[in-house]
């Protein structure tokens, strides 16, 4: 086994991968930006070392730096969580020849499933059912209208470099093709630099169901049956659950074969996921992610295995303990993600300082979390500050006991997703099973769910006379106690005994206006696309403008109704969290 290993990432999932390494006895080392030293995976670990400033391409994703970090700790192996360098075949490829483990498949596995049309052809030839369509690129509009008219209408174009939704459009008839053909290919191109489309027939009403693999270095492996994610926005998972509403014993072994052939034809090891349609009783491949996932929770609840301390066993070269013969399945798991977004404000960004922070507890719930109170949660990563994952006997009482802990959830300071999904899990849809997408669409339906405007942190009161400092000596973290006069407070102490930073004046969050009549950027980012124009009458929630940041299109609205009087912005231009967007008078 291991005696040292890196977590290459921040929040909940290095905390959980931190918590499976204490379990196994092996040191855990976090690496952290700027804006994380505070950071709860930053306190858990043995060691820390800074990386670089918040922007993710100085620290999280630097390479070079990590690598360098990684010498200097010592450390055999290095997990890498998800997002970030988790399906980064470059990375993995360079830690094998540095000589260190990579917590994740092999390269070659990255790379084959990283390109959906070589992905598709693989499957397809390894007698796996993909979704009716092209497995070679599509040159251009004409070639894909000629291959669409075999596959029939309404189709799905897809970019190649895809996933998870991005650069993907739907023609629901011939004159809409070009268009997003268009589309798909330019989404692809910015996010993957790569325009390569490919075609398949666009299923009405699938669920996304995928099944969660594990894979051993000497060519064990077991499915460890469904989950449900039908319940997304905007390709953004909200809910999660296992066993999937649709998918009865006989399904799930079916699908779960699928899976493992699929796994198989990649040579693949370590924890993955076979992402899937299920239409009509009918499963399609879609892709495969290989890394451990934000919802795998909800498939350690009902299965008993804990998934991050097997693929540290797997990476080490052991041999997985159990066949699948070994996996039961008992009762029903669902995860809500909490995210630090507002449902009735277009599911905006809306980032801050908690100020308070209460977990649910009790039987049968599991929260996974990065937070605590005093924690920034800032518009520079991921806008998840926690899961609230609940098992219980079957899907009702599940249903019931995650209402009974969002209630118990308490979050200040900062909007979350709490509301919204107590609304789901009260809602008729949700108890049908249904995929509840109308809901999720449904502006007049999500304005009831909002927020009161969060109060601002509690001032700092009493001065002590012992604190703890945070160092950094060579760019590695220390925490020193400093014992005397009580000196004028300082922003943020170090170490648990830390207090929510002092009343600062936060910029509004989430489009909601910058109070009165301007409209303030709650990120910062590129101007995507500018709907309005200035003059125009708008109501209050209208679209304003998209903002790209991270990868992310987030959605601004109109905080009031009224007159656009100010609109000083245009596509392409960089904002930063506060710019004015609009004056609406
Ligand atoms: C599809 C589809 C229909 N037909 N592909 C791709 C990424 C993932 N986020 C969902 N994706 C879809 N791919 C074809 N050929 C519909 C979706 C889809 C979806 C599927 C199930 C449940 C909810 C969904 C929400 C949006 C898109």
């Amino acid at each position: 086994m291991f005696s040292k290993v890196l977590v290459a990432n921040r929040g909940e999932i290095a905390v959980r991968v931190m918590r499976a390494l204490d379990e196994l006895g092996i040191p855990s080392v976090a690496v952290y930006s700027e804006a994380d030293r505070e950071s709860q995976h930053v306190r858990r670990a043995a060691e820390a070392y800074l990386l670089g400033p918040g922007p993710a391409a100085e620290s999280y994703l630097n390479v070079d730096k990590l690598m360098e970090v990684i010498e200097a700790s010592g450390a055999e192996a290095v997990h890498p969580g998800y997002g970030f360098l988790a399906e980064n075949a470059a990375f993995a490829q360079r830690l094998e020849e540095a000589g260190i483990t990579f917590i994740g498949p092999p390269a070659s596995a990255i790379e084959a499933m990283g390109s959906k049309t070589r992905a598709r052809e693989l499957m397809k030839n390894a007698g796996v059912p993909i979704v009716p369509g092209t497995t070679d690129p599509v040159p251009d509009v004409e070639q894909a209208r000629k291959i669409a008219e075999d596959i029939g209408y309404p189709i799905a174009v897809k970019a190649a470099g895809g996933g998870g939704g991005k650069g993907f459009r739907v023609a629901l008839e011939p004159d809409k093709l070009e268009e997003a053909f268009e589309g798909a290919a330019r989404e692809g191109e910015k996010f993957f630099s790569d325009a390569t489309v490919y075609l398949e027939r666009y299923l009405p009403d699938p669920r996304h169901v995928e099944v969660q693999v594990l894979a051993d270095k000497h060519g064990n492996v077991v499915h460890l049956g469904e989950r449900d994610c039908s319940i997304q926005r905007r390709h953004q998972k909200l809910i999660e659950e296992s066993p999937a509403p649709q998918v009865d014993d006989d399904l799930r072994a079916k699908i779960g074969e699928i899976a493992v052939e699929a796994a198989r034809a990649v040579k693949y090891h370590s924890a993955g996921t076979i992402e899937g349609l299920l239409q009509d009783g009918e499963y399609f491949f879609l892709e495969m992610n290989t890394r451990v996932q934000v919802e795998h929770c909800v498939t350690e609840e009902t299965t008993g295995v804990d998934i991050v301390r097997e693929q540290i066993r797997i990476a080490a070269g052991e041999e997985l303990s159990f066949g699948q013969a070994d996996i039961r399945w008992h009762g029903h798991a669902i995860e809500c993600r909490i995210n630090a977004e507002e449902a009735a404000k277009n599911f905006a960004p809306a980032p801050g300082t908690i100020s308070s922070y209460f977990e649910p507890a009790g039987p049968g719930v599991r929260v996974d979390s990065g937070v605590l109170a005093g924690s920034e949660i800032t518009p520079l990563y991921d806008p998840m500050i926690a899961k609230l994952i609940v098992w219980d006997a079957d899907r009702e009482l599940a249903t019931k006991r995650m209402l009974r802990a969002l209630d118990e959830f308490q979050i200040e300071g900062v909007r979350t997703l709490i509301p919204f999904h107590k609304a789901i899990m009260a809602s008729e849809q949700w108890a049908n099973g249904e995929t509840c997408r109308d809901l999720i669409e449904d502006r007049k339906w999500l304005k009831e769910l909002a927020q009161p405007k969060p109060e601002a942190p509690a001032e700092d009161e009493a001065e002590t006379v012992e604190r703890d400092y945070l160092v950094e000596v060579s760019g590695k973290r220390f925490e020193v106690k400093v014992r005397g006069d009580a000196v004028a407070p300082v922003a943020n102490g170090a170490g648990p005994a830390a207090r929510p930073a002092p009343r600062r004046e936060r910029k509004s969050g989430g489009g909601g206006g910058g109070g009165g009549d301007t409209l303030t950027s709650p990120l910062q980012g590129n101007v995507f696309k500018v709907l309005v124009e200035q003059g125009a009458e708008v109501e209050e929630g209208a679209l304003i403008c998209i903002i790209e940041a991270m990868k992310m299109e987030n959605e601004i609205t109109a905080h009031k109704a009224g007159k656009v009087e100010e609109l000083p912005i245009s596509e392409g231009a960089a904002v930063t969290a506060g710019d004015t967007l609009a004056v609406i008078k």
